[in-house]
């Protein structure tokens, strides 16, 4: 007997420091999961719901002391409820696969590693707004610090809050990143993304089709 339920959809997310490449290998990977029939909602952090976006707003522009680590936090925590509740769940709940250009674990890294907050009030923050919900599977770029942040600012001049960080932040978060892969080796894979957009596809095209069965 069938239900009539759809089965539910996947939450994949990429995540990395600046100018990683996740914008460009989102595009491959939602085109190369259209072709075998799976239908994909793309979507962003901070953002991807109309009040996130808003919240958007406040973190990525302005002074880069305009927020103290733990209001920073909770305004990313904030904008997750409300994108999580309102497209998120929905999307996976009809079916549809969700890629997250960054997700929990960009809090983790820049807020609790860039910033000094720690993993314990991160993790903390993030059972009492999430409970139980996670991503299937978390795809870390990994690059060169130096090179990520050239990347990123040849495309956006560097404007943005974050980019305006030193150096060191960047340096912690990208260690940051590594470690989360570390300690949730079932959720998350590191890809090398200093080659060219080509081959770092090609690394992740292998983790999804290993990990989800794809
Ligand atoms: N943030 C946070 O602190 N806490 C949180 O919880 C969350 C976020 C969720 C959001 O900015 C900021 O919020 C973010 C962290 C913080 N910091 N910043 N800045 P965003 O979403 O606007 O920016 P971003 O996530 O860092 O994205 P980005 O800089 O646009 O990078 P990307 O999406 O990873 O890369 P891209 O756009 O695909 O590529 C960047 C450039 O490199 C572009 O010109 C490409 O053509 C080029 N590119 C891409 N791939 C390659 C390869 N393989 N070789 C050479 N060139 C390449």
């Amino acid at each position: 007997m069938t239900t009539g339920q759809p089965e539910r959809g996947k939450f994949i997310t990429l995540e990395g420091g600046e100018g990683a490449g996740k914008t460009t290998q989102i595009k491959s990977l939602k085109n190369w999961l259209n072709d075998r029939n799976i239908d994909v909602l793309t979507t962003r952090e901070p953002g991807g719901s109309e009040g996130a976006e808003q919240i958007r707003d406040l973190l990525v522009n302005g002074d880069v002391a305009r927020w103290d680590a733990m209001t920073e936090t909770l305004l990313h925590f904030a904008a997750r409820r409300d994108h999580v509740e309102k497209v998120v769940k929905p999307a996976l709940e009809a079916g549809k696969w969700v890629i997250s250009d960054r997700f929990a674990d960009s809090t983790m890294a820049y807020q609790g590693y860039g910033h000094g907050l720690g993993i314990d009030q991160i993790q903390t923050i993030y059972d009492t707004i999430l409970s139980s919900f996670n991503t299937d599977l978390t795809i870390i770029l990994d690059l060169e610090t130096e090179v990520g942040l050239s990347r990123a600012i040849s495309r956006s001049g560097g404007e943005d809050r974050y980019e305006r960080m030193d150096i060191e932040f960047h340096q912690r978060l990208r260690q940051g990143f590594l470690e989360i892969a570390k300690n949730a080796p079932d959720r998350c894979c590191v890809v090398d993304a200093a080659g060219d957009a080509d081959d770092v596809f090609d690394q992740i095209r292998a983790v999804v089709q290993d990990r989800l069965k794809v």
